[in-house]
């Protein structure tokens, strides 16, 4: 496969229900994680493009999913964040919903990137996430994002943890430090991608 030029991810659309989702074929890699945690700001260093963040944090399409084209079959799919919501309950579960829906439903799911805040890792959510995704046997890739605001003993130390909580999955689990501020892990991350993309 040639290399995925992610510079060229362009906004497809963005989808309230699974119904208005594209045909279930091709490969799709999504992105889940806290609100906060730096899933936009990963997509945006990954992509270099600011529109797509810009799609991303657009209000009331933070709440959709919102599909990028890489290629005719290859999408990168930024999912609601979870938690830290600031809406009325019946929004929130709507979203969960949703959320729920896509991740049972949608066959050319290939992988979930997990955006986490390394200085809080393994959220409730995060867990059970992690615990749905071994249920259904789909791989996972941890990003330790704000790696920027530790020191490296303690990036280390959380690093280990992280990795001694996976290694229990039969699932693949892997986890990677991340900065999506100065740009650290992203070849790691083009490298899984690339993978699932294959
Ligand atoms: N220091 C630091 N801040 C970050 C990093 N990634 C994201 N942020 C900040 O964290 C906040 C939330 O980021 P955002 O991408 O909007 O998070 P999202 O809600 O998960 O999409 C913003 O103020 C970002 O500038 C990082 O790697 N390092
Ligand atoms: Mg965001």
């Amino acid at each position: 496969m040639t290399k995925l030029d992610y510079q060229k991810a362009t906004f497809l659309l963005s989808a309230a229900k699974l119904s208005q989702l594209p045909p279930d074929m091709g490969v799709e890699v999504a992105f889940v994680g806290r609100s906060n945690a730096g899933k936009s700001s990963v997509l945006n260093q990954l992509t270099h493009n600011t529109k797509l963040a810009r799609v991303s944090k657009t209000p009331g399409r933070t709440q959709h999913i919102n599909l990028f084209v890489l290629d005719s079959t290859r999408r990168l799919v930024d999912l609601p964040g979870y938690g830290y919501a600031k809406v009325p309950p019946e929004v929130k579960e709507n979203w969960q919903k949703t959320l729920g829906a896509y991740l049972h439903e949608r066959d050319c799911l290939k992988g979930l990137i997990l955006v986490m805040d390394i200085r809080h890792p393994l959220t409730e959510f995060d867990r059970n996430l992690l615990s749905w995704a071994s249920t259904s046997n789909l791989a996972v890739h941890i990003l330790l994002n704000k790696a920027d605001k530790l020191n490296y003993g303690v990036i280390k130390n959380t690093e280990r943890e992280v990795n001694e909580f996976i290694s229990t999955f039969p699932n693949p689990v892997s986890c990677q430090i991340f900065s999506a501020m100065k740009g650290t892990g992203v070849k790691e991350l083009r490298e899984q991608l690339e993978t699932w993309f294959a």
